[in-house]
């Protein structure tokens, strides 16, 4: 479906010219509206380009957010206390429902659902690289909640003015329902700091060092190696790049740091008075492609436990359609008897 409206093939009779010409004007119209901040709607015309990578974007961002449930699911029987234990089944579930949002974006542009999670299943497809690294201790979910979280609103707060409006909307939803996850992570972690033992206050401090880098990686590759990034502004698909969202990011949260009575696995952190931000250290890119690649710690888990998901879910997809088909066949004779009926009435 979604090479519709680039097809410049010649028509019957031999002459493209005709389409060529309505082509222009569409991708004019177009033009003319992303330039002037307006949005895209589902039926509206769009560049092939322009839907692919749109299809690529939201499903790799569907993705994250079921596989970013695992991490996490490892620490619902374990949780300290019946709150944590509410809080986190609550936010668990919220992420379920932001990939089924996302889904649904990305099934407006005419790629299917099944489709998608084929990708994902078949190791295909990508998903955010932070999802590949262990949760060894409790404090674990209260940073993914604090710095995980706290990355991905950063990220996608600008979203909500993605010119793509079915994304956007998704977004706006999603992004309050991120707000309280990171509120969640860093009040459980203010909790062990403040009120915790030396043991646990060394169990923070712990998770914060194995986090930190990785969570300066989700925003991407720097800017001057981003392969989608200037294509992705000039659409207003991204409206803040990777290096700026990466710095505000941590701008933001080494003040948070502090608070809290932490510091950053980073010796190069340091306030810079000239430009007004902190100075941080070198990404281990090296460190970010392997695991992108496949290569994390947890890579191979994640996949095996979607893909287990997924087949311990058939017999509920089978009912459901069971269900469905049977709904349309009891429909469609209802209709058929009501046809009958209609039809003698008026013979007689
Ligand atoms: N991990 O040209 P670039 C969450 C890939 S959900 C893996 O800069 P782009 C949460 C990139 O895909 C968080 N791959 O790409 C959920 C591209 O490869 P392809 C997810 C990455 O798209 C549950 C290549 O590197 N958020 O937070 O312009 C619980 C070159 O990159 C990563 C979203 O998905 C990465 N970190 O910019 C808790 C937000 N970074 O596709 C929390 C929406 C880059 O050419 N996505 N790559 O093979 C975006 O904003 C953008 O896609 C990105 C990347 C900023 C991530």
């Amino acid at each position: 479906m979604y090479t519709q409206s680039m097809d410049t093939m010649a028509r019957e009779g031999g002459d493209n010219a005709p389409r060529v010409l309505e082509d222009a004007a569409l991708q004019a119209r177009f033009d003319e509206r992303i330039d002037a901040g307006g949005f895209i709607e589902a039926k509206d015309w769009m560049p092939q380009d322009y839907r692919k990578t749109l299809i690529r974007q939201i499903s790799q961002h569907a993705h994250s957010e079921i596989v970013g449930m695992l991490p996490e699911g490892n620490w619902v029987t374990r949780a300290p206390t019946l709150k944590r234990k509410s809080i986190l089944l609550a936010k668990i579930q919220d992420e379920g429902g932001h990939g089924l949002y996302l889904y649904a974006a990305a099934e407006t542009l005419g790629v299917s659902r099944d489709e998608l999670l084929d990708a994902l299943h078949s190791g295909k497809a990508k998903y955010s690289s932070i999802f590949n690294y262990p949760t060894l201790n409790w404090a674990d979910v209260g940073v993914i909640g604090w710095l995980v979280d706290g990355a991905a609103i950063m990220n996608q707060v600008p979203l909500c003015r993605c010119s793509y409006a079915p994304y956007a909307r998704a977004m706006i939803r999603v992004c309050r329902e991120e707000s309280f996850h990171q509120r969640q992570g860093y009040d459980a972690l203010l909790a062990m700091m403040e009120q915790g033992t030396d043991a646990q206050r060394a169990m923070v401090q712990d998770a914060i060092n194995r986090w930190w880098w990785p969570c300066l990686m989700m925003f991407g590759p720097h800017d001057a190696d981003s392969t989608h990034s200037a294509q992705s502004m000039r659409w207003g698909i991204k409206r803040i790049s990777n290096d700026d969202l990466r710095q505000k990011f941590v701008d933001a949260t080494v003040q948070q740091a502090q608070v809290l009575g932490v510091t950053m696995p980073d010796p190069d952190l340091r306030w810079n008075e000239e430009r007004q931000h902190w100075d941080f250290g070198k990404i281990d890119w090296d460190e970010f492609w392997r695991v992108v690649g496949g290569d994390g710690a947890c890579n191979r888990e994640r996949l095996a436990m979607r893909v287990k998901a997924w087949d311990d879910g058939a017999w509920v997809r089978e009912a459901a359609t069971a269900h469905a088909a049977k709904q349309a066949a009891r429909l469609a004779a209802a209709q058929a008897a009501q046809h009958h009926d209609t039809e003698q009435l008026q013979a007689a």
